[in-house]
């Protein structure tokens, strides 16, 4: 008896060269703190900016959450919890959408705005999931697809409505318009390396030895909390306004 119950373990082995569990771990305790901070930081600041740290709690909660789950997917099966991905991705990324918009409100952003950027960003995140999960030997094709439903966000928020949006409002808000919108170019630009790491297709060797699980990770870290970060920064800034 006593055999049987130490050997029996609720907790997988990780075994020491995963370097895949290990940055589904870091990335699970990431995302909680993150959430924490967010949401016990969100009564220190003026109503106006409140909604907009509680979104950046809840970003990194719904990901916290879900990096349980991938973290466990992954020492239980080896395998990309693609599912799981996705599904989180597609609650966080129309989020990170509705910040945009929270944030331009000030200078009189309209819904469709906000609507626009989240149907992009589905239509971007449902064609990525078709080339991972459905119909890989297509994988250049959806990628293709959810590429210039990628560059249609990057050019509303860098050149177009929100834009013009972010100058009418100045100040701290143009400043984190502006950071924001590099975390879209530069941070979000990361994705499509770990697709391409990680499908098959015509570019097949141009990421050889990266991992895609690893570099969605670290992907979801850097913009997830570092999204969040700007808004906080931008609530405080305009709270000394
Ligand atoms: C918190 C999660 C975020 C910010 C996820 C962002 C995901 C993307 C920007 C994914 C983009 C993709 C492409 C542009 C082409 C290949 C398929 C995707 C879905 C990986």
């Amino acid at each position: 008896m006593e055999s049987l119950m130490t050997n029996f373990s609720w907790v997988a082995r990780m075994a020491t060269d995963d370097y895949v569990g290990f940055t589904f771990f870091v990335g699970c305790m990431a995302m909680m703190a993150a959430a924490a901070f967010f949401f016990l930081s969100m009564n220190q600041f003026d109503k106006k900016w409140r909604v907009s740290i509680l979104v950046s709690g809840l970003i990194t909660f719904i990901a916290a959450v879900h990096y349980w789950y991938m973290r466990d997917y992954w020492a239980a099966n080896m395998e990309s919890p693609t599912f799981f991905r996705y599904v989180d991705w597609v609650l966080t990324v129309p989020l990170m959408c509705v910040e945009f918009f929270l944030i331009l409100r000030v200078a009189g952003a309209k819904k469709s705005l906000m609507w626009n950027l989240i149907l992009l960003s589905v239509i971007m995140l449902v064609t990525g999931y078709f080339g991972e999960a459905v119909q890989r030997d297509q994988a250049w094709l959806w990628g293709l697809i959810s590429g210039l439903a990628y560059f249609a966000i990057v050019y509303i928020i860098w050149f177009g409505e929100a834009k013009k949006l972010a100058q009418t409002a100045g100040g701290a808000v143009l400043k984190a318009h502006k950071t924001l919108c590099w975390f879209v170019l530069v941070g979000w630009a990361i994705y499509p390396i770990g697709y391409m790491a990680g499908t098959p297709g015509w570019y097949e060797g141009w990421f050889t030895g990266l991992n895609m699980d690893v570099i969605y990770n670290i992907g979801d870290a850097v913009n997830k909390i570092g999204f969040g970060l700007v808004i906080y920064n931008l609530a405080v800034q305009a709270s000394n306004d």
